[in-house]
């Protein structure tokens, strides 16, 4: 009996309870879950993934540079997969975006060994005056005598991108259902979209910079990568690399690996809204135009202004989000707000959790920026088109208000498709408050 029924007894304390079930029927679904630690003492986690030659096993990439194998009893590989601190660009010792941000293995990895990775190198000789460091896209491969080992040497970069600034770097990378490689590039970084770097209809609608947008190439053919001829607009004008554009800061992307292997990105705001994209080939999401479903004003961000435009310059339509939700910073005391930086997550997948199954779990970094208050979202999708996604917050067993005690830095999805979150204590690359979490049943 529930504690309704206990408090009325009998038939009245049925009826309540059922009223109960009604009125607040869709708020707690996500509930019956639990975090367990399964890995401990990073700086700041950013991807977990299958390593497919070991079973059960996933590699963790560290932000501050290194690669580390989780096996599939648990334990964390002393040796390091790979370690690319020696030719990252110069770290923050406080908050910091830059660093090792993504990682994939070739669909074909058990045969052909070839690991991509995408980091924030120092600026390139030649590169703009002043910018901040330049983005690389590399491949490497395994070491010929350790099958745990990449080899630093065997780096060919395949990708160069400038950025002004140190923020807004994306820097996901996943390999599409279709087998070519997904990239998601920030917009280069400040506020707003403007300042050094920043082009005058902002970097997101400048189709002539990669900045603000999907790339997605063709690694098995040329050199150093061919362009899909199915890319929107392979022969430009612009960037023949472009899949989509109009991102802020996309932080964070998935394919779904069941349903229709859509690929879900939560977009960070500015500071009204948080949204959550799905790519399609040739769709702009509206930065710096938009933000969420609302127009976007670059000189006063913190008023939402009337109308929202439906057109790029270009004539183009802009493609709305799934989903938004309102952002502390702008909606301080609004009972909708939800955080403050979306981080985008998977749909879940797996089979320990069957009432979440076809959700979309993510998360916000803090509902305050300095103090780790980290949350983890569910969002269910609509059973009928045109209506809207309901979005939850996840309760895991013993934490209280949602809070999970840490800033929620990314998710990761294992070869069961059991998906993790990492966090870190510090809102910075300093210490080792850094940790991966399995999501479980209670
Ligand atoms: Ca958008």
């Amino acid at each position: 009996m529930n504690s309704i029924s206990k408090l009325f007894g009998g038939s009245l304390g049925a009826v309540l309870s059922s009223l109960l079930i009604i009125s607040c029927g869709t708020l707690h679904a996500a509930t019956g879950v639990a975090l367990r630690e399964v890995a401990s003492g990073f700086v700041s986690p950013v991807v977990l993934c299958d390593f497919p030659t070991e079973t059960g096993a996933s590699l963790i990439v560290d932000q501050a540079g290194t690669i580390s194998i989780l096996d599939a009893k648990g334990t964390k590989s002393e040796e390091l997969f790979l370690d690319v601190r020696s030719i990252l660009s110069k770290l923050n010792a406080g908050f910091d975006e830059r660093g090792l941000l993504g990682l994939a293995l070739h669909p074909k990895f058990k045969t052909n060994k070839k690991v991509y990775v995408v980091y924030t190198a120092p600026l390139r000789t030649g590169g703009p005056v002043e910018w901040d460091c330049t983005m690389h896209l590399s491949v490497f491969t395994l070491s010929k005598t350790n099958p745990r080992q990449v080899d630093l040497s065997s780096e060919r970069v395949l990708l160069q991108i400038d950025k002004p600034y140190a923020n807004h770097n994306g820097g996901c990378i996943a390999f599409g259902p279709e087998g070519y490689l997904y990239l998601s590039v920030g917009d280069g970084g400040n506020t707003s979209g403007i300042g050094r770097g920043h082009a005058a209809i902002g970097n997101g609608q400048d189709m002539t910079t990669l900045l603000g947008k999907f790339v997605r190439i063709d690694v098995d053919h040329g050199n150093p990568y061919a362009i899909p001829q199915d890319n929107p607009f392979p022969k430009g004008p612009g960037r023949p690399e472009i899949f989509a554009s109009g991102f802020r800061n996309p932080w964070r992307f998935s394919f779904d690996r069941g349903g229709k292997h859509q690929l879900y990105v939560g977009d960070v705001g500015q500071g009204a809204f948080e949204e959550v994209d799905i790519v399609v080939k040739g769709g702009n999401y509206g930065w710096n135009a938009r933000e969420g479903f609302h127009g976007f004003n670059p000189k006063d961000a913190t008023k939402v202004p009337e109308g929202m435009p439906t057109k790029a310059l270009d004539g183009r339509a802009f493609t709305d989000p799934i989903f938004e939700y309102k952002n502390f910073n702008v909606f301080k005391k609004d009972p909708d707000s939800k955080g403050i930086s979306i981080t985008g997550g998977y749909i879940y997948r797996g089979k320990a959790l069957p009432h979440l199954v076809g959700k979309y779990i993510f998360g916000d970094w803090s509902r305050v920026w300095a103090k780790p208050d980290g949350v983890i979202y569910v969002a269910t999708p609509p059973s009928k088109t045109g209506d809207q996604w309901t979005i939850e917050t996840m309760e895991p067993k013993g934490l209280k208000n949602g809070s999970i005690g840490a800033h929620v830095v990314a998710f990761g999805e294992d070869g069961d498709g059991e998906l993790y979150v990492m966090t870190n204590a510090s809102n910075s690359l300093i210490g080792k408050s850094g940790k991966v979490w399995k999501i479980v049943a209670e």
